[in-house]
C-alpha cells in the first residue's frame, strides 16, 4: 500500500516535472520593467552581498544583488590555483585531515554569524558533506580563516547552522557511523545495532571566532539532513531534520522512504549544556583536525586534536524528542519569532507546521506515542499547529519575509509557494527554471528578514542558457518580493552548484573590508621587509629564497647555484601598501600552482627543479604598465656543480659582463 502510494506520488512527480519544462508564461516570465529592478549603474555598488554555496565545487561564491554580478570566489574546502589557495606552503596546512590533506569537498550551507539574532557581517560558516568539516570565513578579508574537522561524523550535511548569537555552530550527521574508537569492521547489514548518528556544537569565540568542538550528542542511527536553530522563545532549542527513520543501510530510495512519517529531532542543548557542567559527558579518544589561519604570520598551522566530549541522548532523557513529520523531512526551518517550525517532507503533498508553545506543552505533559531507540516521540497532533494543503509537489526548503509570511521551494514542481504562517493559505506561487532547491531572502533564517528580494537557486536550467556540452549551468533566479505578487526580474548562472545561500545588505560588511595587511605588522619567518632583507639561503640541498616583489620586479630576480637535487622554497613578499596590488609568482615546470600575494603578505611556493637549465618566472596579475617586465631566471646546474649560489637583481646591466666562453 505505501509503495503504492510512493509509485502514485512519483508518477505525478513524473508528469509535472515534465510539464514544468515548458512552462505555459514563458513568454511573460520577465516583465518589461525587470531590466530597471536589476540595473546598477557602471561605478554603482549593488545593494546586497549574496554568499552562495558552490556544490561539489568545495569553494563560496559572492555576488552583488540585485545586479547577480559575480564579486569573488572564495576557496573553502577545495584548492583553487587562482589564489595559490592548497598550493602555497602556507595555505596547504588548512586542508590538513585526519586522513591527510584533502584537497576537495562538497560545500551545501552558507551561515552569516548574528548578533541578537539578527546578521552581524563578522563571519560566514560553510559545511564540508564528504570529509566532515565546518569552516569559518573571515568576512574582513573574505578569506577561509579556521576550518575545525568533525569526528564520528560522516556526510556533514545537517550543517552549518547557528544559534541567535553564535554561540554555537552545529553540525549533524547526514550518514550514520559506527562511532570512530569503535569497531568499524563489522557487517553493513548491523545498521540497527552499531550505527549511531552524532551531532557537534561547535562554540564560537566572542572576539575572535575561533571554533572549539564542545560538545557532540550521540544519537540513533537514521539520517540527519537539515537543521534550524530556535530564536526568541525558542532560543535554546535546535531542531533537525532526519529520515531514512526504517534504518535501511542499502537501496534508501525504496527502503527509507516505506514510512508515513519520519521525525524532526528537537534538542534542548541548553539542557545539554547543563549536563555537561555536571559531569555527565563522557570523554571519548577520537583524531580531528583543527587548522587556522593567521593574518599576522599570514600561514596556517593545522594541530591535530585526540578528544571530543560526548553526551548520550538516550541516556540522558530529557535532551532529544522526535516529532514525527511526514515523508521523508528535508528542509527544517524556523520563523522569526521562533514559534513556528516548518518541516518541508521531500515526498509530501502537504507542509506540517509544528509549534514551540504546544511542543512544550506536549513535553511537559509527555503526551508520546512511544520511543524511537530510546528517544520520547511526541504525538504529531499535539505539536502541529496546522498543515498547509496542497501547496506544491516536493517541498524542500522554506524562508521568511519577516511579515508573517513564508515561501517554500518545490523541487519536483518547479515553483517556489508563498503562503501566510499564521492561516497557512497559499497565497502565491511562481515557477522557476528549473527544480530549485534552496531559496535565500537577506536575512530569511534571522530574526529580522530584508524581505526585499527573493533568490531561487536552480540545479536544472535546461533550455534558459546557451548550450555548453553536456553539462549546462546551474543558476539563480531573482524575484522581486517588495509586492503581494512575487515577481521574477533576473537569471543568472552560478560557479558550481548553488545549495543554500544567504544575502546581507551590503551596508554589513563593505565597510569593514580590509584593504592592505601592513607589512610591519608581516611575522612570517620568512618575510623580506624591504629589498635590503632579500637573500638566498642554502641549507644542505634546501634552499630558501627571500623574495621581494613591487611594481615592477622581483628581488632577487636572477639566482644561480641551484642545483638538481635541490628543494626550492620562493617566499615572496609584496611589499605594495595600495588597495588591490598582488602580485603573482609562477615558475616554469613547477608540479604546483602559483602564488598570488596581497600586499604586505608572505607566501611561499615550493618548487623540486627537475632538470638542469634556465627556468624563467614572472607574475602572474597585471600589475602595472610594466607588468610583462616583472620576470625573472633561475639557473639550474647539475647536481655537485660548483656554481656559486648568487643573486641579484639590476646588478650586471647595462654595463654586462657575460662570463666567457671557455
Ligand atoms: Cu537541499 Cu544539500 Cu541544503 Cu541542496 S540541500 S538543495
Ligand atoms: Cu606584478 Cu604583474
Amino acid at each position: 500500500m505505501k509503495n503504492f502510494k510512493l509509485i502514485a506520488l512519483l508518477s505525478i512527480t513524473i508528469v509535472f516535472a515534465m510539464s514544468a519544462c515548458k512552462p505555459k508564461n514563458l513568454g511573460n516570465a520577465v516583465s518589461a520593467d525587470a531590466a530597471a529592478k536589476t540595473y546598477v549603474a557602471p561605478g554603482k555598488y549593488d545593494g546586497f552581498y549574496n554568499f552562495v554555496s558552490g556544490g561539489f565545487s568545495g569553494q563560496m561564491s559572492v555576488y552583488g544583488l540585485p545586479s547577480g554580478r559575480l564579486l569573488r570566489v572564495i576557496p573553502v574546502f577545495s584548492v583553487d590555483p587562482e589564489k595559490g589557495w592548497g598550493f602555497s606552503e602556507e595555505t596547504k596546512p588548512m586542508l590538513n585531515t585526519s586522513h591527510g590533506f584533502v584537497p576537495w569537498d562538497d560545500l551545501h550551507h552558507t551561515e552569516l554569524s548574528q548578533t541578537n539574532g539578527e546578521i552581524d557581517g563578522r563571519w560566514i560558516f560553510g559545511n564540508a558533506n564528504n570529509t566532515p568539516r565546518v569552516a569559518r570565513i573571515d568576512l574582513k578579508t573574505f578569506r577561509t580563516a579556521e576550518i575545525i574537522e568533525l569526528p564520528n561524523s560522516a556526510g556533514n550535511h545537517s550543517s552549518p547552522f547557528i544559534t541567535e548569537n553564535t554561540e554555537y555552530v552545529v553540525a549533524g550527521t547526514r550518514f550514520s557511523v559506527p562511532s570512530d574508537n569503535a569497531n568499524g569492521d563489522v557487517p553493513i547489514n548491523t545498521y540497527k545495532q552499531n550505527f549511531k548518528g552524532y551531532l557537534s556544537f561547535i562554540s564560537v569565540g566572542k572576539e575572535d571566532g575561533k571554533m572549539d568542538i564542545a560538545f557532540q550528542i550521540e544519537c540513533p542511527g537514521v539520517n540527519f539532513d537539515l537543521s534550524h536553530a530556535g530564536k526568541g522563545k525558542s532560543h535554546g532549542w535546535f531542531f533537525f531534520s532526519c529520515y531514512n527513520t526504517e534504518q535501511a543501510n542499502t537501496l534508501l530510495e525504496v527502503n527509507a522512504s516505506q514510512k508515513d512519517k519520519d521525525f524532526i529531532m528537537a534538542v534542548n542543548w541548553k539542557k545539554a549544556e547543563e549536563y555537561l557542567k555536571a559531569g555527565k559527558g563522557k570523554k571519548v579518544p577520537v583524531k580531528y583536525a583543527h587548522n587556522t589561519y593567521s593574518d599576522k604570520t599570514h600561514s596556517a598551522t593545522s594541530e591535530i586534536k585526540t578528544e571530543v566530549t560526548v553526551l548520550s541522548a538516550k541516556e540522558l532523557k530529557d535532551i532529544c524528542y522526535f516529532i514525527p513529520c511526514p515523508k521523508s523531512p528535508h528542509g527544517c526551518d524556523v520563523d522569526p519569532t521562533g514559534e513556528y517550525i516548518v518541516g518541508s517532507g521531500k515526498l509530501a503533498a502537504l507542509i506540517p507546521v509544528f509549534s514551540f508553545d504546544k511542543l512544550m506543552k506536549a513535553i511537559a505533559a509527555k503526551d508520546f506515542v512511544g520511543d524511537f531507540d530510546g528517544i520520547p516521540v511526541v504525538k504529531y497532533e499535539s505539536a502541529l499547529y496546522g498543515e498547509v494543503q496542497k501547496p506544491g509537489l516536493g517541498p524542500l526548503h522554506t524562508e521568511f519575509d519577516g511579515k508573517g509570511n513564508a515561501y517554500t521551494s518545490f523541487f519536483v514542481s518547479s515553483e517556489v509557494v508563498k503562503w501566510n504562517i499564521k492561516d497557512l493559505k497559499v497565497l502565491d506561487r511562481v515557477p522557476t527554471y528549473y527544480s530549485v532547491g534552496h531559496l535565500c531572502i537577506p536575512g530569511g533564517d534571522s530574526k529580522k528578514p530584508n524581505a526585499k528580494y527573493l533568490i531561487a537557486y536552480n540545479k536544472i536550467t535546461k533550455d534558459r542558457y546557451l548550450p555548453t556540452g553536456p553539462e549546462l549551468a546551474q543558476s539563480a533566479q531573482l524575484y522581486d518580493i517588495s509586492g503581494d505578487k512575487m515577481q521574477l526580474i533576473l537569471d543568472f548562472p552560478t560557479i558550481g552548484e548553488p545549495h543554500y545561500a544567504q544575502a546581507v545588505s551590503a551596508d554589513v560588511i563593505k565597510d569593514k573590508s580590509l584593504k592592505i595587511f601592513k607589512i610591519e605588522d608581516n611575522a612570517n619567518t620568512y618575510v623580506a621587509k624591504g629589498e635590503g632583507e632579500t637573500k638566498v639561503v642554502r641549507t644542505g640541498n634546501r634552499i630558501d629564497v627571500y623574495m621581494t616583489c613591487i611594481r615592477s620586479h622581483f628581488a632577487p630576480d636572477n639566482i644561480e647555484g641551484v642545483r638538481m637535487g635541490d628543494e626550492v622554497y620562493i617566499h615572496l613578499t609584496n611589499l605594495e601598501q595600495d588597495w588591490d596590488v598582488p602580485h603573482g609568482f609562477a615558475i616554469k615546470g613547477a608540479a604546483n600552482g602559483e602564488l598570488l600575494v596581497m600586499p604586505g603578505e608572505t607566501q611561499t611556493l615550493k618548487w623540486t627543479p627537475d632538470k638542469v637549465g634556465m627556468f624563467p618566472m614572472y607574475c602572474t596579475d597585471f600589475c602595472s604598465a610594466l607588468h610583462q617586465e616583472m620576470q625573472g631566471y633561475i639557473r639550474v646546474s647539475p647536481a655537485g656543480s660548483n656554481v656559486p649560489l648568487t643573486f641579484s637583481t639590476g646588478k650586471n646591466m647595462p654595463a654586462a659582463t657575460p662570463e666567457k666562453a671557455k
